[in-house]
């Protein structure tokens, strides 16, 4: 194990005391005067536990030590530290109630961690929001999924057409969990604040579970979606949006130009060697009358969808990287989003085009993003977003 004192701890002395203030959680902890010492001693990291124990050994017994260390990884002081410098706050109440996930421990689950991330839409932030709100609003309506109520849930109310069972069996087997949301700080430059999603996403499929990002604006697919390509080598993108996402323009954010926008994040997906196909369902309105030329592109019309019986179905051998923009569905039934476009599907369409695609596909990673709840009409968006969230979690092979 590697050590790391918490960026987040901050350190001072008080009418003689010696306390560590925790800048997330607030709680202020007293600490000893040599404990204070080791830690402002500590400025490069990482350390292994025998520099701690050498530097320590003089005035405490070696089992004190270990007590000594095991409590300030508790009181989230000394964190482990294996390269990365992001950091998930993990919250009280989780999402619909799942345990929280542990990277040394967890295998083969479904991990949900919001990105709380909007800078990537310029017209605007709001969707940064979402994670939180989606949050509380689970919580406060008493949304939860526990082995010990699952057999009492009725999920004909989502689709009566979709047997729930595989979602059932997963949760009966505590195998979605909440990592908690990506901790961004306000004065975070956009490469860095890329660069923890890539970082935490990696971390999520390096252990061997499956990362369901819960955005944040379009941008933070960019980040996920490459640490999926990096680790699997050869997958495939299965984009549901009104837009294909592949607009010209550098956003000028003032200090610094944003290269990878919402708008234009696929452009250089469609570059990355590791993405065989990016197939693209319900493009439609004149946003989108330039027509796209990479090879790797597919593009299935919103018109297609919904007027004709399209048997189109992805290479089914690639593993799929799923990325659903709210505005997919239509205005009326998913209005909080920053660029609505006319002609987009009701749930029961999505829920059928959905299935139809995907149902025999290995699905390594989702993201469901641009959900802006401040435009939200009485938590429509809201809750159809939690049904899409609900069908993907139900198609995981969580074998
Ligand atoms: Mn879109």
């Amino acid at each position: 194990m590697a050590i790391k004192v918490s960026p987040f701890i901050h350190l001072f002395e008080e009418k003689g005391k010696y306390l560590a203030r925790h800048l997330l959680s607030g709680i202020l902890n007293e600490i000893s005067k040599d404990i204070f010492d080791l830690l402002v001693s500590l400025v490069s990291p990482p350390y292994k536990e025998e520099d701690i124990v050498n530097v320590l050994k003089d005035k405490y017994a070696e089992s004190d030590i270990s007590k000594l260390i095991n409590q300030l990884f508790k009181k989230g002081i000394f964190i482990d530290f294996e390269g990365q410098d992001y950091y998930v706050i993990q919250k009280k109440q989780t999402l619909f109630g799942f345990n929280l996930f542990d990277p040394q421990v967890n295998k083969r689950c479904l991990v949900f961690m919001g990105i709380p991330v909007g800078s990537g839409n310029a017209i605007d932030p709001g969707c940064k929001e979402f994670s939180a709100s989606f949050r509380n609003y689970t919580n406060s309506q008493h949304i939860k999924f526990k082995p010990d109520n699952v057999e009492l849930l009725d999920f004909s109310t989502i689709d009566h057409r979709i047997d729930f069972e595989n979602f059932k069996a997963a949760v009966n087997d505590n195998r979605m969990l909440d990592w908690g949301d990506l901790y961004i700080s306000k004065r975070e430059v956009y490469s860095e604040i890329y660069n923890k999603i890539f970082q935490s996403s990696s971390k999520i499929h390096n252990s061997d579970n499956i990362p369901f990002l819960v955005g944040g604006d379009h941008s933070i697919s960019h980040a996920s979606i490459k640490a999926a390509a990096k680790k699997y080598k050869k997958i495939q993108v299965i984009q549901f949006d009104a837009h294909h996402d592949t607009y010209d323009g550098i956003m000028d954010m003032g200090t610094e130009d944003l290269e990878i926008h919402h708008g234009n994040f696929v452009k250089d997906l469609l570059l990355t060697e590791e993405i065989t196909q990016i197939t693209q369902v319900g493009v439609r309105g004149l946003v989108n009358f330039k027509k796209p030329k990479n090879k790797k592109q597919k593009i299935i019309y919103a018109s297609q969808c919904k007027l004709e019986k399209t048997n189109v179905l992805p290479d089914q051998k690639t593993p799929v990287y799923i990325t659903f923009d709210i505005d997919f569905l239509d205005p009326s039934v998913a209005p909080a989003t920053a660029t609505p476009v006319p002609g987009g599907f009701d749930f029961y369409e999505a829920s059928k085009i959905i299935y139809s695609l995907l149902d025999s596909c290995q699905i390594i990673g989702v993201d469901l993003v641009e959900v802006n709840p401040k435009k939200d009409v009485d938590k429509i968006t809201t809750q159809v977003a939690l049904q899409i969230i609900l069908l993907f979690a139900n198609l995981i092979n969580y074998e």
